[in-house]
């Protein structure tokens, strides 16, 4: 189908500390390059996007500065604003949740479910912190995942193994507020059924998108389909977020997964407010195509839980593509903001002035677009010069200083051309790979797109070298002032391709070319005389090096700041701890210990999970039964290396399935502060089923 426009989307970053360069690689660069690539092609196309200041993760930082929820969303939606409008990422409109616009946008849509009777209003038991008067939900509790023995899960999400969590589904729960054992109180809350719409997202999703979505994407919804959905609750405790617009709902918050998506509708009607446009034509017009970009541990809130929302409330489209992109690791580890394991981008626009576009182009290189992928200065420093320097800086370099050379700097026309052949070839190359480059951004592969956008440059060094105008100059002159008009009509594409890629580059080549490139679109890829015969370009004395080779002090300053923040305490790590490692847990009786009946077992067989590569599957013999158990380890360890292992395992856990299997109990693993796990075993081998107490 042929859409009238784009609606594009992309994550809310919380505003409770600053972006680094996994946001970026994530979400924010593909949706730019995507966006930007439209408006080149003259598609009608939205930007939006904005702070998610809401939920635990902006409070629980309030808590931990000292300040206020509305000091800490005032200081950092200030800090993301300007620091992405500082890098390029070009929004139409960069917005935020605490607006009254979306309390009241968010508001509607609650009410229109709600007089639906979409949601099932339930009481039940949920955890209450007694020294904070709190009940916790989502960030606010933490403890181990039943899925993966994860043992710092959030009360909504595990992050390591993605599966969405209720509180009390996890094990030895823990405040984050106190520290201690919560207690269980009843309250009421909003439930939306998702097990009831289950059907149509069969149908909408694993039918209408297979082949379509990207299959990191389509594998982890097919999977939660596959689970099976439970309701979930769309409203929380709390004293910080919109309030759920119901008579009897003192103290009651919408879930921040409820409302963060909808700031996307919001920032829309900002946006159209300020610009005289219809709001709806972007959101429930069934010509816009709606496009979200976002990392891979939101894909349930984008791909199930908000399409369920704007579906049961009629009036609006759906996602036709969620292109999530997963993780980008630092110098081979995850980043992490307790342990200042980044690359802050504010940081790194401070240390590198009018490098913007190197890191651009070294994230879009490395870009984790199927797979988890990783940034390393070396790597960085590398393709700074060998591509950038050496290939596309090098270039239109040569062409310029070649042209003032020979021609005084003023584009020559192709008289006098004694191989036109090979011009035509350059002309027709520039214009297959500029089709190639099309092909890969209509469908989200950047990284490839890119990487044609280089070879533009490297099929004009090329064509310069086999031409040889310099030796040329001195046996058939004549010969020369074609080679370098038709040079500089490839300075001049890369000049119009980089806006995609290199915006602020792209302005340094048409200042070379002495002009503003206004005239310029996608239409001159295809020109002979994007440049005409008689302009004049730069006349500067000495002409500015695109991009100056990065030395390795420079990356070797940046390494050691690494190593210096992993030894140092732990900087002012702009995310509550997830989970106070060092913390006791609450205090428990004799009798809670003795529910627990842990047992030495041997494993007997191991093997990974499909489509799940964080999971092995194991069986276990507990001296009891032989069982299937899963773990979420397989990150730390293959299956080969635990065949044969006596490990405790917790015997009487309720059984869960997952992705498909039923595990029936826990291994335990001791965790490695700052990442790993350690297999737990007898000094030496006893019978299985021995008691662990
Ligand atoms: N604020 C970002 C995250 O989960 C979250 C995205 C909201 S998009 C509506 O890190
Ligand atoms: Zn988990």
């Amino acid at each position: 189908m042929e859409f009238k426009r784009t609606t594009v989307t992309a994550a809310l970053p919380y505003a409770n500390g600053p972006l680094h360069i996994g946001h970026i690689a994530g979400a924010y660069l593909p949706a730019d390059l995507y966006v930007r690539y439209l408006r080149m092609r003259g598609r009608e196309v939205i930007f939006m996007c904005g702070s998610d200041e809401h939920g635990a993760a902006i409070t629980l930082r309030a808590k931990k500065e000292g300040i206020s929820p509305q000091e800490i969303i005032d200081k950092y939606h200030v800090l993301i604003r300007d620091t992405f409008q500082r890098f390029g990422i070009a929004f139409d409109m960069y917005h935020r949740t605490s607006s009254p616009i979306h309390h009241q946008t968010s508001q509607d849509f609650f009410r229109v479910l709600y007089e639906k009777g979409e949601f099932t209003e339930k009481s039940s038991e949920q955890y209450y912190d007694e020294d904070y008067k709190q009940f916790l939900a989502d960030r606010y509790i933490t403890g181990t995942c039943p899925i993966c023995a994860n043992p710092n899960a959030y009360g909504d999400q595990c992050e390591r193994c993605g599966s969405t969590l209720n509180p009390t589904d996890l094990i030895q729960p823990v405040s984050i507020l106190s520290g201690k054992t919560p207690v269980l109180r009843q309250t009421t809350h909003w439930y939306l059924p998702l097990d009831k719409y289950q059907p149509w997202l069969e149908e909408w999703l694993i039918e209408g998108k297979k082949g379509i979505w990207k299959n990191n994407v389509y594998g982890q919804c097919s999977s939660w389909l596959k689970e099976g959905l439970q309701p979930r609750s769309m409203t929380r405790d709390l004293d910080w977020g919109v309030d759920v617009p119901l008579p009897d709902a003192e103290g009651k918050k919408l879930y921040v997964w409820l409302d963060a998506p909808i700031g996307y509708v919001s920032a829309t009607k900002q946006w159209a407010a300020d610009h005289g446009k219809d709001w709806e034509l972007y959101w429930k017009d069934p010509e816009t195509r709606l496009i979200h970009f976002i990392g891979k541990d939101n894909i349930v809130f984008h791909c199930i839980i908000f399409p369920s929302i704007l579906h049961t409330h009629g009036e609006y489209i759906l996602p036709d593509n969620v292109p999530a992109n997963e993780f980008l690791n630092l110098e081979g580890e995850k980043m992490s903001t307790s342990r200042n394991h980044a690359v802050w981008l504010h940081e790194y626009l401070d240390e590198f002035p009018g490098k913007e576009d190197v890191l651009r182009y070294v994230l879009c290189s490395i870009m984790p677009e199927a797979k988890d992928s990783d940034f390393t200065w070396k790597d960085f420093q590398a393709r700074n010069n060998s591509e950038l320097a050496d290939i596309l800086g090098n270039y239109v370099n040569r062409v310029v200083s070649l042209t003032r050379k020979y021609c005084d700097g003023i584009a020559p026309g192709y008289a006098g051309a004694q191989n036109p052949d090979a011009i035509a070839v350059l002309h027709a190359q520039v214009s297959q790979q500029a089709s190639l480059i099309a092909d890969s951004l209509e469908n989200f592969r950047f990284r490839e797109a890119q990487q044609e956008f280089i070879n533009i440059a490297r099929a004009g060094n090329k064509y310069l070298t086999d031409e040889e105008p310099w030796k040329k100059w001195k046996a058939s002159p004549e010969a020369v002032p074609a080679i370098l008009h038709a040079s500089l009509q490839v300075v001049a594409k890369l000049g119009v391709l980089a806006r995609i890629f290199l915006p602020h580059t792209a302005d340094r080549i048409f200042s070379l070319l002495e002009t503003d490139g206004l005239h310029l679109s996608w239409e001159s890829l295809a020109s002979e005389d994007a440049i005409a015969a008689g302009h004049r370009i730069t006349q500067v004395e000495v002409l500015p090096l695109l991009f100056e080779k990065i030395e390795d002090e420079t990356i070797q300053r940046q390494l050691d700041r690494l190593a210096t923040a992993k030894q140092g305490p732990a900087a002012a790590s702009p995310e509550p701890e997830a989970h106070p490692v060092e913390a006791a847990k609450g205090e428990i009786t004799y009798e809670d210990f003795q529910k627990m009946d842990i047992r030495l077992g041997t494993i007997l067989e191991a093997e990974r999970v499909p489509k799940a590569d964080k999971l092995l599957k194991f069986k276990v013999d507990t001296g009891l039964d032989i069982r299937t158990i899963v773990s979420g380890v397989a990150e730390y360890f293959t299956p080969e290396s635990m065949i044969g292992r006596q490990v405790p395992v917790l015997i009487n856990l309720k059984p869960r399935t997952i992705r498909g299997v039923e595990s029936q109990g826990m291994i335990l693993f001791a965790e490695i502060p700052g990442g790993g796990l350690f297999a737990l075993a007898p000094e030496e081998a006893l019978q299985n089923g021995s008691v662990v107490k």
